[in-house]
């Protein structure tokens, strides 16, 4: 398939993306809430349950594995990636290697990765992996940040990785987190998300990539998680997050997947959902969450064999959710 088609097959009407692709570190610490140890047989366990769950290729599309999980097999043998490929679903593959502090710039971080990267991609891609991702992170708690710097040093890492991506027929998801970390208001994540979309569609062009062969996973313009008003309504939230975007995100990029942030599973969906309400839009608006997606099913399997079913329902009924939020066809009274 050309990446113009992966990407639009990726952001299908009812269809968006499950974000399964933390690291070491971030997978401990969400075992260590259910109380589960991290090894890498229950890593494997417990994405081999998500990956199981029947009727999932509804609404999801495709599936952001970490290196670890691209390479594993499920307890019978099958590779990981044949689960999901003989039900439909795109194998993707994070590729970036985290942050680093970002020299001369106090509080701000780069994302690394890039050495290598082309020789990596071609190895993922004979692994089965049709598109990939890249998270650059930007910090707002705090009056002078993000410098112009930190965003144009994060736009030139995501463009030159989008550009690779491309050589080797991958396509990219540029993801330019803003995080929900701090009491700021939902004008001043406007203000900050306009200018990192700004800086990164930019260097995107500078770099050549083809907008209509990438996707962009963004965050929601949304109030900081300790802001005084406290949380703002989905119908506001719906209003910036277009507003901002129909300003700076190019007609040309088929679909915008939007990552959950820490907002709660329910206020994912709903927010999601008033975006479409609010339809049509020049892109497909949909979803790569991690933690909105998986929380419940956490919850649920809480480590044992003995919660898979338990678990797969609770997954299942977040993806079918938050497919009928990529139509507006939600309602609170379907939780
Ligand atoms: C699933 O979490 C992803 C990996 O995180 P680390 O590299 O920190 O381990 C993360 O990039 C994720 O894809 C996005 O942040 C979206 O996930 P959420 O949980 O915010 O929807």
């Amino acid at each position: 398939m050309r990446i113009q088609d992966v990407a639009r097959a990726l952001v299908a009407p009812g269809k968006g993306i499950l974000a399964a692709d933390e690291s070491g570190g971030t997978i401990k610490k969400r075992f260590d809430g259910i109380g589960t140890e991290s090894t890498e047989d229950r890593r494997r366990a417990y994405r081999e349950m998500l990956f199981r769950t029947k009727g999932a290729a509804e609404n999801i599309s495709g599936v952001i594995l970490f290196d670890e999980t691209i390479r594993q097999n499920a307890a019978d043998g099958t590779p990981l990636v044949k689960l999901l490929q003989d039900e439909g679903i795109i194998p993707g593959i994070k590729v970036d290697k985290g942050i680093v502090g970002l020299h001369g710039a106090a509080g701000e971080s780069v994302t690394e990765g890039l050495d290598g990267l082309g020789a990596r991609l071609a190895e993922y891609r004979e692994l089965g992996a049709q598109f990939a991702k890249w998270r650059a992170v930007i910090d707002i708690a705090g009056d002078d940040i993000p410098s112009d710097y930190c965003l144009d040093a994060n736009s030139a890492a995501l463009a030159r990785y989008a550009a690779l991506c491309q050589q080797e027929g991958i396509v990219p998801i540029v993801e330019p987190e803003v995080l929900m970390d701090g009491s700021h208001s939902i004008e001043r994540c406007f203000e900050v998300t306009h200018r990192a979309l700004r800086s990164l569609f930019s260097a995107l062009l500078d770099q050549r990539v083809a907008l209509d062969g990438c996707l962009l996973k963004p965050n929601m313009v949304i109030p900081g998680k300790l802001h005084a008003g406290g949380r703002a309504t989905p119908d506001a939230i719906a209003e910036a997050t277009i507003r901002c975007f129909r300003d700076v995100v190019p007609a040309a990029v088929p679909g915008i997947v939007f990552l959950s942030g820490g907002q709660s599973d329910e206020e994912a969906t709903a927010n999601l959902d008033a975006i479409n309400k609010r339809g049509p839009h020049p892109w497909a608006f949909s979803f790569s969450y991690g933690r909105a997606l998986q929380a419940p099913a956490l919850k649920a399997w809480l480590g044992s064999d003995d919660n898979i079913e338990a678990g797969q329902a609770a997954f299942a009924k977040r993806a079918k959710l938050n497919g009928l939020a990529t139509s507006g066809a939600y309602s609170a009274s379907m939780e």
